[in-house]
């Protein structure tokens, strides 16, 4: 087994690890809470990214661009799980929907990009390269610049987990570009076995954490006080009262 068959492994271990912390919140849950509909998109975290490093383990799916080989199922792992992340986080501070699309569409924007910047060369690629980290700049602004003040009518424990998910997605995702830029696609300082260590370790540290943290702070959304904050102005994305534009209610 070589180095990389065994990170691309421990990689499906932590993706794994992270379904059965998802299975947890989940079974653990309340019924009836309205947030039980949410918690069902976290679960495409773990397991979206537990195929894509299963794929990657077993040799599947990589394409070599200008000698250098690419995981195709890497990028497809970021379009679907990123927007998860990022958007989940949105819901946590009560964005509506209206923010909370624009904010998603950023970040599929720059993983749509990055990928242009893959399969190009050149002048294109490091167009695509400022391009991608722009989007990621504008999810940092996102943030730290527009969801706090949404946040700040949560409950202190709503408040409180969605600034875990603000920090954990802010500091880390910024490893991404910096690895993609110093690998065999960029200035080359890094070689491709490299990023491959590095990307699985970063891959699951962005996820399975994530499903852990809202896992333990699940009672900040019944939390009490949360009943008359979700009566304001933003409605979250994704609940009955966001739908059908009524009012919120006590669970
Ligand atoms: C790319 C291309 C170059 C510019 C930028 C990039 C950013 C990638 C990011 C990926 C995040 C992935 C996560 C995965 C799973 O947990 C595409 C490398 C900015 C931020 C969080």
């Amino acid at each position: 087994m070589t180095a990389e068959t065994v990170s691309l492994s421990l990689g499906v271990v932590g993706m794994a690890l992270g379904a059965v912390v998802w299975y947890r919140l989940w079974a653990d849950s309340d019924a009836a809470t309205r947030e039980r509909g949410a918690f069902v998109w976290i679960a495409v975290i773990p397991v979206a990214a537990a195929v894509a490093y299963a794929l990657m383990a077993l040799d599947v799916g990589f394409v070599s661009v200008g000698g250098v080989t690419v995981p195709v199922p890497r990028y497809v792992d970021w379009l679907v799980t990123t927007p998860v992340l990022i958007g989940y986080t949105a819901h946590v501070a009560g964005a509506s929907r209206r923010t909370t699309g624009w904010i998603v569409a950023v970040d599929v924007a720059m993983v749509v990009v990055g990928w242009a910047g893959v399969v190009t060369g050149g002048t294109t690629r490091l167009a695509a390269f400022a391009t991608s980290s722009l989007c990621y700049v504008g999810l940092l602004y996102a943030l730290y610049g527009v969801l706090p003040d949404v946040a700040a009518e949560r409950s202190g424990s709503r408040r409180r987990l969605f600034e875990v998910l603000q920090n954990h997605v802010g500091l880390l995702w910024v490893v991404y570009p910096v690895v993609w830029a110093a690998g065999p696609l960029g200035l080359g300082y890094v070689e491709t076995i490299g990023v491959t260590l590095l990307i699985s370790f970063v891959d699951v540290m962005a996820k399975t954490p994530y499903v852990y943290f809202v896992s333990v702070h699940r009672s900040a959304f019944t939390d009490p006080t949360e009943t008359a904050a979700t009566e304001s102005a933003e409605t979250p994305a994704g609940t009955p009262a966001a739908a059908d534009g009524g009012e919120a209610t006590a669970d």
